[in-house]
């Protein structure tokens, strides 16, 4: 048994993370499109166009299950990626959006994430799917990706983009989520500058509902190897995945493969 995992770049590397720690054991293979990065820019027909490009490839590793580890994707690809593939494929909206739910206490939740991902409205949709009357602010956060690739993850120039886009929901918000894979990083800043917001990175859950849907098709054996290994494969920049990976993984990043999708 083996996990299709993929993201426009580099981000779900922080979703990846929490699947290993919920299963350690199961085989992942990783995709980074890091080619035509960034998916946050991009009309909502190509970026169907690239998950399904993706998806196929995937398929072809005998993957049982796909996580589109890309808010982005979410957002405008998981509809018609279900509709046209038949095993099981999660996001991490859905995720994300219940976890705020079950953590805000005002009903008031703030979403950041891509101009793409707050464009779509998805996560707003969700999150009123659990409850109508929780109100949702959204702000799409573009300059946090290149930050977060450039490692500026803390200091004066990333509070001020911090607080450049997140001032206008202070004391209009108890929760936030993270809608991007690459705010994770940032969360520890966010934190700071606003300690009485509680934040929701929708990896953690991601990969709960993910164990719990390998549980219920019975893909999980008892006799899988221990330790399973990721294997990683980009569309561009081999070494550039490496260098930045560690950072989003917290591990080494031993091989990555190249391939034309
Ligand atoms: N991984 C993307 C997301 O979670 O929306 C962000 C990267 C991008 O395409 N800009």
């Amino acid at each position: 048994m083996s996990i299709g995992v993929f993201d426009s770049g580099i981000g779900g590397l922080t979703v990846l993370k929490e699947i290993r720690k919920v299963l350690p054991d199961e085989k992942i293979y990783y995709l980074g499109d890091t080619a035509r990065v960034p998916y946050g820019e991009k009309t909502k027909e190509l970026i169907i166009r690239y998950s399904k490009e993706i998806v196929e490839f995937l398929l072809e590793k005998n993957v049982s299950a796909i996580v589109v580890a890309c808010n982005t994707a979410t957002a405008l690809a998981l509809k018609e990626l279900k509709e046209t593939f038949k095993i099981p494929i999660i996001g991490v909206i859905e995720a994300g959006a219940r976890t705020a739910i079950n953590t805000t206490k005002s009903g008031k939740i703030g979403v950041i994430g891509t101009k793409a991902t707050i464009q779509s409205g998805k996560y707003k949709e969700e999150i009123k799917l659990f409850n109508k009357k929780v109100e949702v602010l959204q702000k799409a956060c573009p300059l946090f990706v290149p930050a977060v690739e450039e490692g500026i993850l803390s200091g004066k120039l990333v509070n001020q983009i911090i607080t450049t886009y997140l001032d206008d929901f202070k004391g209009k918000i108890d929760t936030l989520i993270l809608g991007c894979t690459h705010y994770p990083l940032l969360k520890d800043a966010i934190s700071k500058i606003y300690p009485d917001i509680k934040i929701v990175d929708p990896a953690k859950e991601t990969a709960l509902d993910l164990k719990e849907i390998l549980e219920q098709n019975e893909f999980l054996k008892n006799d899988a190897k221990k330790n399973e290994e990721v294997k990683y494969y980009v569309t561009d920049g081999q070494e550039k995945f490496k260098e930045i990976g560690i950072m989003f993984l917290e591990e080494n990043i031993p091989r990555v493969e190249l391939v034309k999708l």
